[in-house]
C-alpha cells in the first residue's frame, strides 16, 4: 500500500467512532434460554467498565448506548449515577433506548395499542427518555417498537398507523433543538403476522409525520433475506433521513451475530455508499454508528473488540475506493472496470496500515491480544462469577 493510501486509511479511522451497546456486555440469549457467562456485566457500573476496556484497546468507542429500563430503572433519578460512571470510566453516555416492549402491559403493543391508557404509558416512558437524553447531553433517542399482531384480522393496521403518527408527533414536540428521534424498523419478531414499523418505508413515513428531528435507524439484521441494504442506505442519504445504524450480522433473521462474520462485503458496500455520498456532497453524513449485538456464545468483550476491529477494517477499505475514477466509470457505464474499482478496494489488506495507525495513536497494535494479556477478563470472571451463577437461564 502506498503512502497516499495509508494516509486515506488513517484519516478514515480518525473519523470513525463506534458506539457500544450496554446490553452487549450482559447475559443475553435466544428465546430458548441463555448460556450464562461468568464474566458478563451484571450492573450499569460493570457495563461502563467493560466498554472502557474496549475503548482502551481500540480507541474507537467513546460512547455507550443505554437501554433505559435495564440501565436506568429509576429513570431521571439515575442520571447523576450515570454521569458519575461516565466520568469515572471516561465513556460518554450514547443513544438513549426506551423500552416499550418488555412490560406486561405491552402484550398488544405500545404506541400502536388499541387501549389509549397503554399508549399513554408508552408515550410517557419515551418522554422520560427525551428528558434523560437532555439531562445527559446524549442527543439521540432510539426507540424500537415490537408492536404488531400475530394473526390476520386481529388488529386494525390502519388505525394503528394513526396511533403511531399521533404518539410520535407528541414525542417529537418535546424534543429540544439538536435532539434526534431515530426510528428503527424490523420486519418480524416478536410479531409474526404484521409489525407496525416493518420496513424503512414505514419508518421513513412515520419519521416524516413526526417532524424534522425524526430520522430512520437501520439495523442490519432487520431485513428480509437478500434485501439490498446499501440501496436503502442510498435512499435514506438522498432523502437526508439516515440517522443511525445498529451494526451486527445475520444469516437468517435478527441473528445479532458479530459484524462481518457472515457477509463482510455487505458491510463494505454500506460503508461505500456513505463514503461515496460524502465525497460527492463534500459533507460528513451525521450518522450514529452503533453496534447492536447479542453474543450468546462468544465472550462478551472479545466479541465486541472483534466487531470494532472489523468495522474499522471495512470502513478503511471503503475509504480506499477511488471515487473520482469510479464516478467516471459509472458515467461511461464501464461495468467491469467500475466493479473492479470497488472490488479492488475491498480486497486491499488494510491491516498493516491500521496497525501503524494504532501505534501512532498510542494504542496497542493488536487490540485483542492487548485485552487478553491485560488480566481484566480473569479479574472480572473471579469478581462476577458468584453473581452470575444466580442468573436465570431457563426458557420455560
Ligand atoms: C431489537 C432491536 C433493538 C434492541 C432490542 C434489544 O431487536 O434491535 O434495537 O434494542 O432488540
Ligand atoms: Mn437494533
Ligand atoms: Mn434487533
Amino acid at each position: 500500500m502506498d503512502d497516499k493510501a495509508v494516509k486515506i486509511v488513517w484519516k478514515a479511522l480518525d473519523k470513525l467512532a463506534i458506539e457500544l451497546p450496554s446490553w452487549g456486555f450482559a447475559n443475553t440469549g435466544t428465546r430458548f434460554g441463555k448460556f450464562i457467562q461468568p464474566a458478563a456485566a451484571t450492573s450499569i457500573q460493570e457495563k461502563f467498565s467493560d466498554a472502557a476496556q474496549v475503548h482502551a484497546v481500540t480507541g474507537a468507542c467513546p460512547t455507550l448506548a443505554l437501554h433505559v429500563q435495564w440501565d436506568l430503572p429509576n429513570g431521571l433519578k439515575d442520571v447523576p449515577e450515570v454521569e458519575r460512571l461516565a466520568k469515572q470510566f471516561s465513556i460518554r453516555p450514547g443513544s438513549i433506548n426506551p423500552n416499550i416492549f418488555q412490560n406486561q402491559e405491552y402484550k398488544y403493543g405500545s404506541l400502536g395499542n388499541p387501549d389509549p391508557a397503554i399508549r399513554r404509558i408508552a408515550i410517557r416512558h419515551i418522554l422520560d427518555c427525551v428528558a434523560i437524553s437532555e439531562a445527559l447531553g446524549a442527543p439521540d433517542i432510539s426507540p424500537w417498537f415490537a408492536d404488531g399482531s400475530n394473526y390476520p384480522g386481529t388488529q386494525n393496521i390502519r388505525k394503528r398507523i394513526g396511533y403511531f403518527e399521533e404518539g410520535l408527533r407528541e414525542i417529537h414536540a418535546a424534543l429540544k433543538p439538536g435532539q434526534r428521534l431515530l426510528l428503527e424498523y424490523k420486519p418480524f419478531e416478536p410479531a409474526f403476522y404484521h409489525t407496525d414499523i416493518a420496513d424503512w418505508g414505514m419508518a421513513l413515513l412515520l419519521a416524516r409525520a413526526a417532524g424534522p428531528q425524526a430520522l430512520v435507524l437501520v439495523d442490519t439484521g432487520h431485513h428480509y433475506q437478500a434485501q439490498n441494504i446499501e440501496q436503502i442506505v442510498a435512499w435514506l442519504l438522498h432523502q437526508n433521513m439516515m440517522g443511525g445504524f445498529h451494526f451486527n450480522d445475520r444469516r437468517y433473521a435478527d441473528d445479532d451475530l458479530t459484524l462481518g462474520s457472515i457477509d463482510p462485503y455487505q458491510i463494505f458496500r454500506i460503508f461505500h455508499e456513505i463514503r461515496m455520498f460524502e465525497w460527492e456532497t463534500q459533507t460528513t453524513a451525521d450518522i450514529a454508528y452503533m453496534v447492536d449485538q447479542s453474543h450468546n456464545l462468544k465472550g462478551k468483550i472479545e466479541a465486541m473488540i472483534q466487531t470494532v476491529c472489523t468495522a474499522q477494517e471495512l470502513y478503511a477499505r471503503a475509504a480506499l475506493v477511488d471515487h473520482g475514477s469510479l464516478a467516471q466509470l459509472q458515467q461511461a457505464c464501464s461495468l467491469v472496470d467500475a466493479e473492479e474499482t470497488l472490488r479492488g478496494a475491498f480486497w486491499q489488506d488494510v491491516r498493516p496500515a491500521i496497525q501503524e495507525w494504532r501505534k501512532s495513536r498510542n494504542l496497542p497494535a493488536d487490540p485483542m491480544q492487548a485485552f487478553r494479556t491485560s488480566g481484566y477478563l480473569e479479574r472480572i470472571t473471579r469478581e462476577r462469577g458468584e453473581k452470575n451463577r444466580n442468573a436465570t437461564a431457563s426458557y420455560a
